[in-house]
C-alpha cells in the first residue's frame, strides 16, 4: 500500500495519540535531508552505463593515451538499439563514457583533436554524445554524461592548465546536450601515461588539485537539477559502494560524513553523518566494462541480474548497469535479452501489490522502564519502537515486502523484524539475500525483503529501533513469478 507523506504523518500522528498522551504533532524532520534533486534521482532507481571508447577497438579497458583516433570506424553504430535496450531493460537513463581515462572524446571538443573528428566515422563529422542525447529524448530517458578527470593523452595532465581544459570540456557537455541528470566523475586518478609522448608516472593531490567545490559549482550554474557523482572527498550528491560487484551493505545509510571516506563508510554509510550522500552501485553485464569478444560467455544472467536488483536497489541504493559497445557500434544480442528478461522479472513481481488496500494499524511499542538507580547520564536512549500491522482480507501467498521511508522527512530506522500469522502463530521472514539472518537493518527510501512463500493472514513490520519516530511511505506484499 503506497502512503503518501501527509498520510503518514496521519498515520504517525494516531500513533502518537494511542501510544501516549501527547498532542498530535506532525513529525519534525531527522536532519541531514535529501536535497530535491537527489530524492528525483533515487526515485529513478535504475538507470545504465554505456562504456564506449577507443578501448572498445583496442580491446582494453584502459587505454594509454597514444591510440590512433583512425581506429574509431564503426560500421553500424546505432544509438536507437543502444536506447530501446536500456529501456527494455528497465533503465530510465543513460551515462555515455564521453570521455575515459584515455582523453579520447566522443564529442568534436573544441579544445582538443583527439576526438571524433580526427575519426574515420562519418568523415569527422560524428558526435555520438549529440545522437544519443537526442534518441534518449525521443525515448523519454534521461541522460548523462562520464567525464573521466584523469587523462592519459593531455601533456598537461598535473599543471593548472589542464584543470581549465577540464573544466572547459565540462561546460561543453553541460550546455550543448539539453538536461543531464547525472555527471560522473571517476575516482581512477594519475599513474602512467602517454601526456603527449612523455611516457611517465603522474600523480596529482586528489584532494586540492580540481578544486571540486569550485567545479561543483560551475557545474550546478550550467545544470541547477544535476546530479554529482564523485569518488572524491568533497561530497557530492552520491557516493560510490566501494564494490564494482553489484551490492551494497545490508545496512545503508544514506549519510556519510565529508572528507576521506573508507571502505566501510562508503559500502555501509554512517548512521551519524552531516551530509546526504546515498549510495550507487555500480556494475557491469559483463566482467569488463569495454566489450571484449572473450566475455560473450559470461555475461550476466538473469538470476544474477535480479539479485544484483535485491542487493542495490532493494537495499537503498541505486543501481548503474552497464552494457558496453561492440566495435560495430552496437549492443550485443546476449546482453540485451539478459537485460530485457531481467526487467521482466522486477515488473512481474512488482506488479501487483497484494497488500493495496489492506487496513494497517500502527502502534508505539512502549519505551524500557528506565533503572531506578540510574543517574540521568545512564538513562537509554528512546529506541522508538513501533509496529505496522497489516491485515489481509483473505489468506494471501507471497514471498516479498518492499518497505519505504519518506526520506524527505530523513531517514530514521536502524532495526526491524518482519513476521507473517500463519495458522494463528507468528513465523519469523528472514530474508534469504541477508547474510546474517536476524533483525534486519536499515530501510531508507527501499528496502526489499525476499523470503520463501508464504500464506499469512496478517504481516507485521517491528520497527525495533530507529533515530526518531519511525515513519513508513510504503508497504508493500508481492508475490514473485515461477522461477
Ligand atoms: C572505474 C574505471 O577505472 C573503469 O574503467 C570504469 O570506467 C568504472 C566505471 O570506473 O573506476
Amino acid at each position: 500500500m503506497k502512503l503518501s507523506v501527509a498520510h503518514c504523518i496521519a498515520l504517525c500522528g494516531a500513533l502518537f495519540l494511542t501510544a501516549c498522551t501527547h498532542q498530535q504533532t506532525e513529525p519534525e524532520p531527522c536532519g541531514p535531508l535529501p536535497a530535491p534533486r537527489q530524492v528525483a534521482w533515487q526515485e529513478m532507481e535504475t538507470y545504465a552505463f554505456l562504456h564506449y571508447s577507443l578501448n572498445t577497438y583496442t580491446d582494453q579497458e584502459w587505454g594509454f593515451g597514444n591510440e590512433d583516433p583512425a581506429l574509431f570506424n564503426p560500421s553500424s553504430l546505432d544509438v536507437e538499439q543502444w536506447v530501446t535496450t536500456c529501456r527494455n531493460a528497465g533503465m530510465k537513463g543513460i551515462i555515455l563514457t564521453a570521455k575515459h581515462h584515455c582523453g579520447f572524446c566522443l564529442w568534436p571538443s573544441r579544445y582538443t583533436d583527439f576526438s571524433v573528428k580526427s575519426s574515420p566515422w562519418k568523415n569527422g563529422e560524428g558526435d555520438v554524445v549529440r545522437e544519443l542525447s537526442e534518441e534518449c529524448r525521443r525515448q523519454g530517458l534521461k541522460f548523462g554524461v562520464y567525464l573521466s578527470p584523469w587523462d592519459r593523452n593531455r601533456s598537461d595532465y598535473g599543471t593548472a592548465e589542464y584543470v581549465t581544459y577540464f573544466r572547459q570540456q565540462l561546460e561543453e557537455l553541460l550546455t550543448q546536450y539539453g538536461d543531464i541528470f547525472e555527471v560522473w566523475f571517476d575516482g581512477a586518478n594519475g599513474g602512467d601515461g602517454w601526456y603527449g609522448g612523455a611516457n611517465e608516472m603522474r600523480r596529482i593531490d586528489r584532494a586540492t588539485y580540481y578544486d571540486w567545490s569550485e567545479t561543483y559549482r560551475q557545474v550546478r550554474q550550467w545544470q541547477p537539477d544535476i546530479c554529482i557523482w564523485a569518488d572524491v572527498w568533497t561530497r557530492a550528491d552520491a557516493r560510490w559502494v566501494g564494490t564494482e560487484d553489484g551490492y551494497v551493505g545490508e545496512t545503508t545509510w544514506s549519510l556519510l560524513s565529508e572528507g576521506r571516506a573508507l571502505h566501510d563508510a562508503l559500502h555501509y554509510g554512517e548512521e551519524e553523518a552531516d551530509q546526504w550522500c546515498p549510495g550507487e552501485v555500480d556494475t557491469s553485464i559483463r566482467p569488463g566494462w569495454f566489450y571484449h569478444e572473450r566475455e560473450d560467455s559470461l555475461v550476466k544472467t538473469v538470476p544474477q541480474l535480479v539479485e544484483t536488483y535485491y542487493r542495490s536497489v532493494g537495499r537503498n541504493a541505486n543501481l548503474l548497469l552497464n552494457f558496453p559497445i561492440m566495435p560495430n557500434g552496437r549492443i550485443n544480442a546476449i546482453d540485451s535479452l539478459h537485460g530485457a528478461q531481467f526487467h521482466e522479472v522486477i515488473e512481474r513481481t512488482f506488479a501487483n501489490d497484494l497488500a493495496a488496500g489492506a487496513r494497517v494499524k500502527c502502534t508505539l511499542l512502549p519505551e524500557p522502564e528506565p533503572e531506578p538507580s540510574a543517574n540521568d547520564s545512564l538513562q537509554p536512549q528512546p529506541r522508538h519502537a513501533a509496529e505496522f500491522l497489516v491485515n489481509f482480507d483473505r489468506p494471501t501467498t507471497f514471498d516479498r515486502l518492499m518497505l519505504q521511508e519518506p526520506i524527505q522527512l530523513g531517514q530514521r530506522v536502524r532495526e526491524f523484524r518482519v513476521e507473517a500469522l500463519v495458522g494463528g502463530v507468528w513465523q519469523p521472514l528472514e530474508d534469504s539475500l541477508y547474510g546474517t539472518p536476524g533483525h534486519l537493518t536499515t530501510i531508507g527510501y527501499k528496502r526489499l525483503v525476499s523470503f520463501p512463500r508464504v500464506t499469512a493472514t496478517q504481516f507485521r513490520v517491528t520497527i525495533l529501533s530507529a533515530k526518531a519516530e519511525p515513519l513508513l511511505s510504503h508497504i508493500g506484499a508481492y508475490l514473485s513469478p515461477e522461477s
